[in-house]
């Protein structure tokens, strides 16, 4: 094995213990076009599993102009959402078809 091929094996390793190490899972959900709980927080600095329960009848959108996403749920149904890893802040996000009511916010800490 040369030097390149046993520094190829170890990141190798070190990425596929990345993938397995624990990544944070947060839940939300959707419910009369409200997101519950509407403020959630966050671990900073981390990537994070977001799913989000859709138990409105009817399609939403998750969006954040602030963490670049926008993912649409079907009815009665859940979507991920991977997220970050961020800075310490606030990110807002909205439903983007009842903006009115679904609106909430990431604190990442
Ligand atoms: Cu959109």
């Amino acid at each position: 094995m040369s030097v390149r091929t046993i520094f190829l094996a170890s990141c190798l390793s070190l990425l596929s213990s990345l993938a397995f190490a624990a990544m944070p899972e947060l839940s939300i959900s959707i419910k009369d076009h409200r997101f519950e709980p509407a403020e959630l927080q966050v671990p900073a600095g981390q990537k994070v599993k977001l799913i989000v329960h859709n138990l409105d009848a009817t399609p939403e959108e998750f969006e954040s102009y602030e963490l670049n996403r926008e993912k649409v749920i079907p009815g009665n149904s859940k979507a991920l959402v991977f997220i970050g890893p961020l800075a310490p802040g606030e990110y807002p996000f909205f439903g983007e078809f009842n903006q009115d009511s679904a609106q909430g916010r990431l604190v990442a800490k």
